[in-house]
């Protein structure tokens, strides 16, 4: 399979994340990509590409899932930053202040001009720090989903889009949990345009992919799937229960698959068939994986307990749904076990062709 991979990645690199009351250094590093490369180099799975896309068409892709309001807030979010206050441009953005949602009465029809009251309507964690180069680095993921979807759509079985940052808790008009562009949205949204009928997102992620659900939540051509860590206890807290099964012409096309803390590789490879069953139902005609390593059991801020032999086996069970597959890279924070993990599992899908 053909990866692509985002020359502009290492343009987004936080410093710090709010973690328990203080501010600690980011989890989700450059280096986490670089390790991946490294092993695609040992262990070749195809060609190593940047994506070729204009940026008319990139544009065009992003705003399918994406609000105006939302792109137009991050394209300028760093240049709003700096203008409030020379001096921020040494620091990274970070939001300070909610609307909540709409049930606690405050209002997200105005857009407010203070950035730090506009940010925390587009944000919904301070995890996410946001920096000079982070629209660019979004983008470039995002022209690599694109890229891999549209390998998919010319007949490849497979394609990668390697890039951070991850993209799964993005929603239409929100960043979080690391993410700004929903890259694995993108693709099933490219996949659809390009003329699939039934496309089938199944996360894999530790964490629910929230986004990618409220995405497509009231459609039914879009079926979203997600194996991750109960909300109860994990984030992303708000979202991922059981009984979110879609609405309104999306009604039963949302499934959510949450595992207790502490799930090894036998549990959840019984939630990965329920879910591959799930797909196979919907009667996909291609398959978008959000690939999160963060199931592994050393990853430091994730609680299931799969090991890296286990991958090859998930990549095996992935390709036993026989669909034309595009692979978006998500968590993993286990930074140096992250590359063998990722290409375990995508070798193992690539053996089982
Ligand atoms: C992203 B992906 C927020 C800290 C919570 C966020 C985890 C994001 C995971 N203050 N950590 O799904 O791997
Ligand atoms: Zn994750």
């Amino acid at each position: 399979m053909k990866t692509f991979h985002n020359p502009h990645q290492a343009m987004h690199q936080g410093q710090q994340e709010m973690f328990r009351g203080r501010l600690v250094p980011c989890h989700e590093v450059p280096a986490r990509l670089d390790f991946v490369l490294n092993e695609l180099q040992r262990r070749p799975l195809g060609t190593l590409e940047t994506p070729a896309i204009t940026a008319a068409e990139l544009d065009a892709a992003i705003a399918r899932v994406h609000t105006q309001r939302y792109t137009d807030f991050l394209a300028n979010a760093w240049d709003h930053w700096v203008a409030m206050d020379p001096a921020n441009a040494q620091r990274d953005v970070l939001p300070s202040v909610w609307p909540l949602g709409n049930q606690h009465a405050f209002r997200a029809d105005v857009l407010p001009l203070n950035f730090a009251a506009r940010l925390g309507l587009f944000a919904f964690d301070a995890g996410s720090p946001l920096m000079a180069g982070t629209w660019v680095a979004a983008r470039g993921g995002a022209a690599c989903a694109l890229a891999a979807a549209r390998e998919v759509l010319g007949g490849a079985r497979s394609a990668f889009a390697l890039t951070r940052p991850p993209g799964h808790h993005a929603g239409p008009d929100f960043l979080g949990g690391y993410c700004f562009l929903n890259n694995a949205a993108i693709a099933a949204q490219a996949l659809v345009d390009g003329g699939e009928s039934h496309v089938a997102v199944l996360d894999v992620d530790y964490h629910h992919g929230n986004g990618t659900q409220t995405i497509f939540y009231e459609r039914a051509d879009v079926f979203t799937v997600s194996v991750h860590g109960d909300p109860m206890t994990e984030y992303p807290f708000f979202l991922g229960h059981a009984d979110e099964r879609g609405a309104g012409p999306g009604a039963g096309f949302n499934l959510n698959l949450p595992l207790p803390r502490g799930t090894g590789f036998a549990a959840w490879r019984a939630a990965l068939d329920q879910g591959l069953q799930a797909v196979k139902d919907f009667g996909a005609g291609a398959l978008v994986v959000p690939m999160g390593l963060d199931t592994f059991e050393g990853d430091p801020i994730s609680g299931f307990t799969l090991k890296t032999e286990d991958y090859l086996d998930l990549g095996e069970a992935l390709a036993s749904a026989g669909l034309p597959t595009v692979f978006t890279f998500e968590g993993g924070y286990a930074v140096d076990a992250v590359g063998v993990n990722a290409v375990n599992l995508l070798e193992g899908f690539q053996r089982a062709g």
